[in-house]
């Protein structure tokens, strides 16, 4: 386990060469190591004043001081500013080890913010996606929960389910001094909590698209385009990340922004396709892409049309469907079915109704205006759900009320894991562990 009584050192800026490096040292010791490697170091520093000076003997810059409880973790920091050479920024950590500092571990910034309660968890995921945002939408996203809107939604519930299991206590404790409990009023009161962890719950999906993609197989018959559409919406997109295919790999992934939602395009390049579709190999094949993704865009040529060889691979797939309807350069006047997108890979036609399709399903107005729960979130809203859910049967079951402060418990618990107040070390490890060094 980290040591919290120590006094750690990292740079907080990217590797260079760049202008400036900056260089964080945070803990009880932190003004005293500063003085021995810092010169001139103030009598009598002052919190969030800059000093300038030489650091470590080589290299001149500026010390930002920060005093206990005021600073980023909580604790008395120094930040300083040098050149951004390897040399540079390796001489300052350095000296600073000489003086007594250890080197940070990743994200241990952040945790000592966390256990100094400057931050929630919830809001120290949100400093973590910042640092990771690829899209606008994860940025906008990542600050709305650093600012803790989603931290005062699941607060307000526990509020709300402390006040019913302090009416539940005092009547098991005190019925003849108080009377019975008013189920009635706790019974609106643990609706209104259950309703709330519902509409949390319902941003689950949007959020995952948001953070990890919106993962959509393109699938239909050999030839009817797949590969050409992915390369045209690849064309238009903006690129994120290539992912190379593996030999393993019996498909490609390719992660590009469109309409901006970050979206993982799976095609089936480098397969042997089979030469009827719906046989055994091709439709196994089709249906283990299918369970990856969220959507299923079904690829077809306009100019042959649907056919019985379609229905019956339509027939399998199980989840949202896309229908668009390719090759239409070559049916001038083709006009789509209801609901189908007509487009032509070949000549990036059509394009744009994918990626304002994308944007719709996602629903990324969401994400630029509402706090959405992460993976990491939803079992413990789940699990607060079903608890708050038998506190509920509980108050008209003909049972001790005591069993209706049990699930209350529970689902206290659920939701202080969720910020942290009830969560064990082995799970907050975990979320720090994917910070990188420096955070
Ligand atoms: N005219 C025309 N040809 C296309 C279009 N899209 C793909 N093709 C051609 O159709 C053939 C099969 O395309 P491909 O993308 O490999 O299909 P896949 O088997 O579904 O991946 C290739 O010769 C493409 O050039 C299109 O929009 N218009
Ligand atoms: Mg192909």
């Amino acid at each position: 386990m980290r040591r919290l009584s120590d006094t750690i050192v990292a740079p907080i800026t990217g590797a260079g060469p760049a202008p400036v490096a900056v260089v964080r040292l945070s803990g009880a010791s932190a003004w005293e190591i500063a003085a021995q490697v810092f010169t001139p170091w103030p009598d009598r520093p002052v919190s969030h004043r800059a000093y300038y000076g030489l650091i470590a003997q080589r290299d001149e810059g500026l010390a930002l001081v920060f005093e206990g409880g005021r600073g980023f973790t909580g604790e008395p920091a120094v930040e300083f500013s040098v050149h951004g050479s390897l040399a540079a920024v390796r001489s300052v950590v350095d000296a600073c080890l000489e003086a007594g500092a250890r080197s940070a571990e990743p994200g241990e910034f952040t945790y000592r913010a966390f256990l100094n309660g400057k931050i929630d968890l919830i809001e120290a995921e949100g400093i973590r996606d910042a640092i990771e945002a690829k899209t606008e939408l994860q940025l906008l996203q990542a600050k709305l929960l650093r600012s803790g809107g989603l931290s005062a939604q699941v607060r307000e519930i526990v509020v709300a389910l402390q006040k019913v299991l302090a009416a539940v206590e005092a009547s098991v404790d005190f019925s003849e001094e108080i009377g019975d409990l008013d189920r009635d009023a706790a019974a609106i009161r643990l609706r209104d909590a259950s309703a709330k962890l519902d509409s949390l719950l319902a941003t689950a999906r949007p959020g995952r698209i948001l953070r990890q993609g919106l993962r959509i197989a393109l699938v239909g018959r050999p030839n009817a385009g797949k590969s050409s559409l992915l390369n045209a919406l690849v064309g238009i997109g903006r690129s994120i990340v290539t992912e190379v295919p593996g030999t393993t790999r019996d498909y490609i992934e390719e992660t590009v922004e469109l309409g901006g939602v970050p979206c993982v395009l799976i095609d089936t390049a480098g397969l042997r396709e089979p030469n009827d579709p719906v046989e055994a190999e091709g439709v196994a094949l089709t249906r283990r892409w299918v369970e990856s993704a969220d959507v299923v865009a079904y690829v077809y040529d306009a100019s042959a049309g649907l056919n019985e060889d379609d229905a019956e691979l339509l027939r399998q797939i199980d989840r949202e469907l896309l229908m668009i309807a390719n090759k239409t350069d070559l049916r001038p006047g083709f006009r789509a079915p209801d609901g189908h997108i007509a487009v032509s890979a070949k000549f990036a036609l059509g394009l744009e109704a994918i990626s304002r399709w994308c944007e719709a399903f996602s629903d990324s107005d969401l994400a630029a205006t509402t706090p959405l729960v992460q993976g990491r979130h939803e079992p413990h809203l789940r699990r607060a759900n079903e608890a708050v859910q038998s506190s509920l049967e509980a108050l008209f079951a003909s049972v001790p009320d005591d069993l209706v402060a049990v699930g209350l418990f529970a689902a206290i618990d659920e939701l202080g894991r969720i910020t942290g107040e009830s969560a064990d070390e082995d799970m907050v490890d975990r979320i720090f562990s994917d910070f990188c060094i420096g955070k």
